[in-house]
């Protein structure tokens, strides 16, 4: 997807503190019994910079854990708007959706949740 450039370094230095803008946006759509297992950000090629996710429509219940499989993990309902920065020591952390709560957010006109991940993906030139 491609996003406006301003609005792509703004919007990183805002929310994560660092300078360099994410030149790959990925974009979910969950709909009413979607989830996604727990996994590490790692297509990325290099974990300098943190990954920016931001929840749009419907609630969804994120689990965090930690950097190897099977260890501690907490969750939170992540609402309509939220940001999560997966940074620094949060970088390669196991993540997941367990669920999404359809129907609690009017944004999407057929319900559900989008999810959109932003990331530097290419190497420093
Ligand atoms: O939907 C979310 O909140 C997480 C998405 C995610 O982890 C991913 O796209 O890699
Ligand atoms: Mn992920």
């Amino acid at each position: 997807m491609a996003c406006d450039s301003t609005f792509r370094s703004e919007y990183l230095k805002t929310v994560s503190g660092v300078g360099r803008p994410p030149d790959c946006c990925l974009v979910n759509y969950y709909a009413e019994d979607a989830k996604m297992g727990m996994h590490q950000d790692k297509d990325e090629g290099q974990f300098d910079w943190p990954v920016v996710s931001l929840s749009l429509g419907d609630d969804a219940l994120f689990r965090m854990g930690q950097p190897t499989r099977g260890g501690k993990t907490e969750s939170i309902w992540l609402r309509s708007g939220d940001v999560v920065v997966m940074g620094g020591a949060a970088r390669l952390a196991y993540h997941g959706v367990d669920r999404i709560k359809f129907g609690t957010s009017t944004l999407l006109p057929k319900g559900g949740r989008l999810n959109l991940t932003l990331r530097v993906v290419e190497p420093a030139s």
